[in-house]
C-alpha cells in the first residue's frame, strides 16, 4: 500500500526506546509471511516450529488468498498476555498499526479480530506532549494538546495513497515472539497505532479481507523494520512464494540477517541501489534503467523512470501492493509490445481491470514473452512468467500490470512480480539485493 508521502514523520522521530527482554542473543527475526486459509497458517506455523537455527525468532507471512486478499500477513503477537492477529506486511508505508476496541467486557467480539487494549496490563497510550506523539505530526494533531490534562492521548490519522485513514491512539505495547528453540522473546516499547477509526479500500475493502492491521516495513522510524533494525543490522529480507501452488509454500519475513544461510545465497544474490527521496522517506525507490521484452529494449525514455525535482516518478518496490504499477509511458510501451507479440485469442468478454487478456482454452500451457527490467547497476530482474501474467477467471489470463493513476505517482513493482525472489533490503548500504535462487532456502 502507498501511504501519503509524509516526509515529516520521518524527519522526527527520536530514537525510539527500544528493548530486547530475553538472555537469548537473537540475531534475526524470522517471521512467516502467510498468504492462505487458517488451515494453511496452521501449516506454515509447524514447518516453523521444525525449523532448526540457533537462537533466532521466525515468524510466518501468510498469503491472504484465503480472504480473496492479494497481501501477504505476518503474525504478531502483541499486549500481556499476547494477543495474536493478521498484520498486511507492508515496504509501502511504515506506520504499524492494529484495529482498535475499547470493549471493557469483549466475550461478545470474535478474538484474533481486533486487539482488546484494556484485556492488556502493557498498553500504553503515548500523551499528545510526549516527543514521540509530538514528532508524528503532522498530520496535524485532530485536537490541540493539552500539556496539563492527564488524560490527552496521542492521536494519529495515517492517510494511505488512496484516500484510505486509519486514526486512533499512537501507542506503546509489548510484543512477543517465540524462537526458533522454543523460547520467548520479548520486545518492550514497541510504537504502534492503536485503530478506533479505519476507512477506505485499502484497509476495510476486499484486500484487507482477514487483516487486522498493517506492518508498516518502510523507511521511516516508526516503522517495523526500523523499531526492530537497530537490534538486528538494520536490514530485513522476505520471500514472498507463488500463493496459487498447493500446498502453499511458507514464506518469511526474517529482520535482521539469517547468518547461516548466508553463504548460499550471497553467492548467487544480485544488488541493486535503493535510492532517496527526500520528498518520500517511506519509499524504498529502486531505479529502472530500460525494460526488455524477449530480450529486445523497449523504447522508454529513461526520463520516465526518474524522480524529477518535485519527488514525484520512480519506481518503489511494495510488498502491499499485489499488480505491478508502471508511469504510463513506460506503461503503453510495454502493453503495445505485448499485444504484438502475444498471439493467443481474446477472452469473449473484456475483463475489467486488464488491457491484455487471452483465452488460453486452446493452449495446453501458453508462453509469453520474456520480460526484464534492467536496474541501476547493471543487474537485471528477470521475473517467471507467472508473476506477470496471472489467471484472473477460468482459462483466461491477464498481463499484471496497470498504469499508475496519479501523474505524480510513482511506479510500483508489486508482490505478484516479486513472487520467487528472495529481496534483502539493507538499509545501511542502501541497497537491495535479490535473487531467484535464495527462496529454496527459506
Ligand atoms: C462479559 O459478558 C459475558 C456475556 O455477556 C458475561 O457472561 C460475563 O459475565 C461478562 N463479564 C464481565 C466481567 O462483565
Ligand atoms: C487543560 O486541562 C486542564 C486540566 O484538565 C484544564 O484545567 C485546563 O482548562 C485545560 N486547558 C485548556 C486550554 O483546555
Ligand atoms: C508460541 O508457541 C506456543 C506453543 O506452540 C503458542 O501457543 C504461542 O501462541 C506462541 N506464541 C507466539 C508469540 O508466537
Ligand atoms: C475461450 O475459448 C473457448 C474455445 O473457443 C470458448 O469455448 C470459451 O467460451 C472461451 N472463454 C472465454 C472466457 O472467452
Ligand atoms: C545481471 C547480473 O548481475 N546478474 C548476475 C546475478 O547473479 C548471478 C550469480 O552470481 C550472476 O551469474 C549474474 O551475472
Amino acid at each position: 500500500m502507498l501511504s501519503l508521502s509524509l516526509s515529516s514523520l520521518s524527519v522526527l522521530l527520536p530514537i525510539l526506546l527500544y528493548a530486547a527482554v530475553a538472555t537469548a542473543s537473537v540475531q534475526f527475526l524470522k517471521l512467516p509471511l502467510l498468504h492462505s486459509s487458517q488451515h494453511h497458517i496452521q501449516t506454515s506455523l509447524s514447518h516453523y516450529r521444525h525449523h532448526r537455527h540457533r537462537q533466532n525468532l521466525k515468524s510466518p507471512v501468510i498469503s491472504g488468498a484465503f480472504a480473496g486478499s492479494g497481501q501477504y500477513f505476518v503474525s504478531l503477537h502483541i499486549g500481556s498476555p499476547p494477543q495474536a492477529l493478521l498484520l498486511v506486511a507492508d515496504t509501502g508505508s511504515d506506520l504499524i498499526w492494529v484495529k482498535c476496541s475499547a470493549c471493557r467486557n469483549c466475550s461478545l467480539h470474535s478474538p484474533r479480530s481486533t486487539f482488546f487494549p484494556r484485556h492488556s496490563s502493557s498498553f500504553y497510550p503515548h500523551h499528545c506532549f510526549q516527543r514521540t506523539c509530538r514528532n508524528l505530526a503532522p498530520p496535524p494533531q485532530p485536537n490541540p494538546c493539552n500539556r496539563t490534562k492527564l488524560h490527552s492521548p496521542c492521536r494519529y490519522e495515517y492517510p494511505y495513497a488512496d484516500g484510505s485513514l486509519t486514526s486512533g491512539f499512537f501507542s506503546q505495547e509489548i510484543i512477543t515472539f517465540n524462537t526458533t528453540t522454543s523460547q520467548q522473546l520479548q520486545l518492550k516499547h514497541f510504537n504502534f497505532g492503536c485503530g478506533f477509526h479505519n476507512s477506505g479500500p485499502s484497509v476495510t475493502g476486499e484486500s484487507f479481507n482477514g487483516a487486522n492491521g498493517v506492518m508498516g516495513l518502510g523507511r521511516g522510524p516508526i516503522s517495523f523494520s526500523s523499531q526492530l533494525g537497530r537490534r538486528f543490522g538494520n536490514k530485513f529480507s522476505y520471500c514472498l512464494m507463488d500463493y496459487t501452488l498447493s500446498p502453499t509454500p511458507t514464506s518469511f519475513l526474517v529482520i535482521g540477517s539469517e547468518q547461516n544461510d548466508v553463504v548460499g545465497v550471497n553467492s548467487k544474490i544480485n544488488f541493486t541501489a535503493l535510492l532517496v527521496n527526500p520528498l518520500s522517506p517511506t519509499f524504498y525507490y529502486i531505479g529502472i534503467k530500460s525494460v526488455y521484452l524477449n530480450d529486445v529494449k523497449l523504447p522508454i525514455h529513461p526520463s520516465v523512470w526518474s524522480i524529477d525535482e518535485l519527488g514525484n516518478g520512480g519506481t518503489i518496490i511494495d510488498s502491499g501492493t499485489t499488480l505491478t504499477l508502471l508511469a504510463a509511458p513506460a506503461y503503453r510501451e510495454i502493453l503495445a509490445a505485448f499485444k504484438r507479440q502475444v498471439k493467443l485469442p481474446s477472452p469473449a468478454e473484456p475483463i475489467q481491470g486488464f488491457d491484455l487478456c487471452v483465452n488460453i482454452s486452446g493452449t495446453s500451457r501458453p508462453s509469453y514473452p520474456k520480460l526484464s527490467f534492467e536496474l541501476v547497476g547493471g543487474s537485471v530482474l528477470r521475473p517467471p512468467q507467472g508473476n506477470y501474467f496471472i489467471e484472473t477467471s477460468e482459462l483466461v489470463e491477464c498481463l499484471a500490470m496497470q498504469p499508475i493513476n496519479q501523474e505524480s505517482g510513482p511506479s510500483v513493482i508489486g508482490n505478484l512480480m516479486q513472487q520467487g525472489f528472495l529481496f534483502e533490503f539493507d538499509r545501511d548500504r542502501s541497497r537491495l539485493g535479490f535473487s531467484h535462487h535464495g527462496c529454496a532456502i527459506r
